[in-house]
């Protein structure tokens, strides 16, 4: 029988109404549940899954109640762990409008392909609708989503990294403007997966993945790929950036930006905790997010930042108490745990340098009974590298309202105004500790050559540099040429009022391949320095790259057994030869990946490359 979506509906948006029924006929799920937020109906979902015979896919389980109440435990497929980017596709109505960077095909195509596969997929489920808004409820800068879905592990998920509920319907009213995303899925099968922007729709379809990245459609999918797409057609930014404040002795708090590509330590800088000299001084630093910044002028003509999640879908393992006790700390209660591995003596979880044991009556993540520490010991066939008893990519959903440095302004519906952006990547050499940008465009320039260089310790093949413009690569919703073209044009609204846009690189090497920067807390006093540079309270080299730190002026109190004058020199070196290998791979880089393949390359940034050409070889 055919069913009745409006039945239990929760608004009388006739937009959404006829949507929700469009794709109740298609998937032709049993029910339809409308997600109100509340929580008799969480903790209902929560008995349902948890409820579930141990062998069931869908399954969540408990934990211990006392050391991690509410919390709860998840495993996915194992050919189902990680973002998908090769099966990740924007489909605008022209090849060109997606760009170089993005799988493309045409909508319409793409439509036809995945329907059939989306034809029934709910029969015998519960299709879950889900209003979320992405930001404050009340904030000018946040926007309305509804996701689709038959996953009660996405509703609880969306419950975190969102404001769920019926709230989100009351701020869109009768409006058209919602981010519309359909989730199922389906039989997981790989080869059938497939994760789908239509950014002139508002529209997200995933199928066939029931992993975070690929499913909370809040998140890569609207929050940065439609969104950066929405950012460039209304004057605004969405970013892969965190958020964060830092609080002076005075009182007074600057908030900064920052975007690095993954495993570079976005949510360790996010939540850092200050070297003791500062916070001896009064120094704090305070999290507004870890991942993704919505950046608009505000009615001061200031850059404005909303972090538009309301938690963190942070990676696990290496998270400790001394890597990120905030982060840790933020996961002691109300979170969901996806792919760790199980301490079976008191039902808690664990994932490699949690602690240093791991624990002898272990389950690890695909489900297997192991002793932990003998199983941690064998060498994985497959890899040659030892076995993990937690998935590499295993993940923690957290409230970020459990995040103890939580910043104060992180539910302001106005944002906060942002002093200071920065770029940074993994670079063994060429790339100083922290450089300035000369202005606006130069730091767009700085954003577009964002790259990573592998080490010899992550992929035996050293040097090798992989470009990610502005951390954005595989989240770009558009055409990357005009990406950087929207940057330069918020520059010239911004004018004076444009942050300060500045490069870090906390993994410089010395000749012997050793860090020379001891980074995570002491990355405070490269904060210090790019503050004290947008108060103008600090002068600066000017070198052919941009401003770099005079001598002296980065503060060492503390570590200057560790960073003695001849490293900070090495750290602050800019190698003219490097420099001009540098500028040569930009310039192929716009060239041949960008531009040949149909980017377009603003000119200024090409410009930028000639002026720095000309001052190396000055
Ligand atoms: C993430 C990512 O999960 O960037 O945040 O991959
Ligand atoms: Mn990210």
């Amino acid at each position: 029988m055919a069913i009745d979506a409006k039945q239990g509906a929760l608004t009388t948006n006739q937009k959404v109404l006829d949507w929700v029924q469009e794709c109740v006929d298609l998937c032709k799920p049993d029910k339809v549940v409308w997600i109100d937020g509340s929580k008799e109906q969480l903790d209902q979902l929560i008995e349902e899954v948890t409820s579930l015979p141990d062998g069931d896919p869908n399954k969540m389980w408990h934990l211990n109640e006392e050391k991690l109440p509410g919390c709860l435990y998840h495993r996915t497929a194992v050919n189902d762990v990680a973002r998908v980017e090769d099966r990740t596709f924007i489909c605008t109505r022209t090849k060109e409008d997606a760009g170089p960077t993005n799988n493309w095909m045409d909508p319409k195509e793409m439509y036809a392909k995945l329907t059939p596969m989306y034809d029934g997929a709910m029969k015998g489920q519960t299709m879950y609708v889900i209003p979320y808004s992405m930001g404050p409820v009340t904030s000018p800068i946040s926007k309305v989503g509804v996701e689709l879905t038959d996953s009660i592990y996405v509703v609880l998920n969306m419950n975190i990294m969102t404001r769920m509920g019926k709230a989100a319907f009351d701020k869109l009213g009768d409006s058209n403007d919602f981010v519309r995303g359909l989730h199922s899925k389906a039989d997981v099968d790989p080869e059938k997966r497939y994760i789908v922007q239509f950014p002139e729709d508002n529209t997200i379809w995933s199928i066939n993945s029931a992993y975070g990245g690929n499913v909370i459609l809040s998140k890569k999918c609207f929050a940065l790929r439609i969104a950066s797409f929405q950012g460039k057609n209304e004057g605004w930014m969405a970013e892969h950036m965190l958020i964060l404040g830092v609080q002076k002795p005075n009182g007074d708090t600057k908030y900064i930006t920052a975007a690095f590509p993954s495993a570079c330590g976005k949510t360790n800088l996010a939540m850092l905790i200050p070297p003791e000299g500062y916070l001896k001084n009064g120094y704090k630093v305070f999290t507004v997010g870890d991942d993704i910044a919505w950046l608009k002028p505000g009615k001061d003509g200031r850059l404005y930042a909303i972090n538009p999640e309301n938690g963190f879908f942070g990676v696990a393992p290496g998270t400790n108490e001394k890597s990120n006790y905030n982060a840790l700390a933020a996961t002691k209660k109300n979170a969901i745990f996806t792919n760790v591995a199980l301490d079976n003596s008191d039902n808690t979880v664990w994932w490699e340098k949690l602690t240093k044991e791991p624990p002898v009556d272990a389950t690890e993540w695909t489900g297997k009974k192991v002793n932990g520490v003998e199983y941690t010991s064998e060498i994985d066939e497959k890899t040659g590298k030892k076995k993990t008893l937690a998935h590499p990519n295993s993940r923690f959903t957290a409230p970020a309202t459990n995040c103890p440095c939580l910043s104060p302004k992180f539910d302001d519906p106005e944002g906060v105004p942002i002093s200071a952006m920065i770029f940074g990547g993994r670079r063994a050499s060429t790339t100083p500790l922290v450089y300035q940008s000369f202005d606006w465009t130069h730091g767009t320039y700085m954003g577009s050559a964002v790259s990573s260089e592998t080490t010899a310790a992550a992929t035996g093949a050293v040097g090798v540099l992989r470009h990610d413009p502005m951390a954005m690569k595989p989240f770009i919703g558009y055409n990357v040429g005009d990406y950087w073209a929207h940057w330069l044009e918020m520059g010239e609204k911004l004018g004076d009022k444009a942050p300060k846009i500045f490069n870090v690189n906390w993994f410089k090497q010395d000749d012997n391949g050793n860090f020379m920067w001891p980074g995570f807390g002491d990355n405070m006093r490269v904060l210090d320095w790019i503050i004290k540079r947008c108060e103008g309270e600090v002068d600066a080299e000017e070198t052919a790259i941009g401003y770099l730190p005079k001598k002296g002026d980065i503060n060492l109190e503390g570590i200057e057994d560790e960073v003695t004058p001849e490293i900070m020199d090495k750290l602050l070196d800019v190698d003219t030869d490097l420099w001009k290998k540098e500028i040569a791979e930009m310039r192929r880089y716009y060239d041949e990946d960008i531009a040949a393949k149909g980017g377009r390359v603003p000119q200024a940034l090409r410009d930028v490359l000639d002026k720095i050409e000309a001052r190396l070889n000055k």
